[in-house]
């Protein structure tokens, strides 16, 4: 099967929410050897704008897009698996990531922490739904170069201004940068809280950091 079909079909396994063709797909894209960010960014991340789509258009409801998520899940699990871990001698920095209280949507992050560890980084992922205190207890413990948060919805985003303030308060913003994204996150929102970095995918995330600390 070409990389072009196989990668339809990873799109149309999210949006028809089908977690067995979703995990098939996947192995058959190991076994053929394709490259699992490939498949992730142009095959399933592909589906679940095409199932945002709908959900906007009242097209599709809350429980098939709570199953077009399992579904996504579980192959990028496969995908996770076959990406070789990048042979750093020296890890390139520590990164707290989380997605910000009150939201639980945590797909993307979720591949923005795989691919930051792929690349070399270390990445202390907080999981979703996080209060800004532990953001900023965890940066403090590890003694993190790189705090980053995710927010999907209006509502959440100004969590991401609040972690810019209770980051000064700890005394924590001169040795530490703080990046941002999710869907409703945009570079003229990033400037506005002062945040010193944006990215619009887990690709750009990682390329926009290796060249901040290379
Ligand atoms: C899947 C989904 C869900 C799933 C989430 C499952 C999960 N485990 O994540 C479920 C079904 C649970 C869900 C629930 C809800 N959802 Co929802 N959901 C979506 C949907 C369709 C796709 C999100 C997604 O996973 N995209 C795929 C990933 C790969 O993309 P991504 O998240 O954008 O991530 C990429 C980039 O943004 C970036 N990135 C992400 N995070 C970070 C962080 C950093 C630091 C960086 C640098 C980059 C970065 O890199 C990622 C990878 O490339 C969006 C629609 C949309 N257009 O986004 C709505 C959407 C986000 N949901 C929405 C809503 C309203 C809800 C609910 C309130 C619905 C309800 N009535 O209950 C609840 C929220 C409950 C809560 N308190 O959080 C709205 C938000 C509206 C708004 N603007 O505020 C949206 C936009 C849909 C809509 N148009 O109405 N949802």
């Amino acid at each position: 099967m070409s990389k072009q079909e196989l990668l339809e079909q990873a799109a149309q396994s999210v949006v028809d929410a089908n977690r067995d063709m979703a995990v098939e797909v996947a192995r058959k894209a190991v076994a053929e050897g394709i490259d699992p960010v490939e498949m992730i960014n142009d095959g399933y991340s592909e589906g679940m704008s095409r199932v945002g789509e709908l959900f906007d258009r009242g097209e599709m409801f809350l429980p098939e897009l709570i199953v077009a998520s399992d579904a996504m899940v579980a192959a990028i699990n496969v995908l996770e698996e076959a990406m070789p871990v990048e042979n750093q001698s020296k890890k390139l920095g520590t990164v707290v990531l989380g997605t910000i209280e009150g939201d639980v949507h945590d797909i993307g992050k979720g591949i923005v922490a795989t691919m930051l560890r792929v690349y070399g980084f270390e990445v202390f992922d907080l999981g979703r739904d996080v209060p800004i205190k532990n953001f900023v207890e965890k940066a403090k413990e590890v003694n993190a170069s790189i705090v980053g948060s995710s927010a999907l919805m209006t509502t959440t985003q100004v969590g991401q201004k609040t972690l810019e303030e209770e980051l000064k308060k700890a005394g924590l913003r001169d040795r530490v940068r703080t990046m941002v994204g999710g869907a409703v996150v945009t570079q003229r929102w990033a400037d506005k809280i002062g945040s010193d970095l944006y990215a619009e995918n887990a690709s750009e995330a990682v390329m926009k950091l290796k060249e901040m600390f290379s």
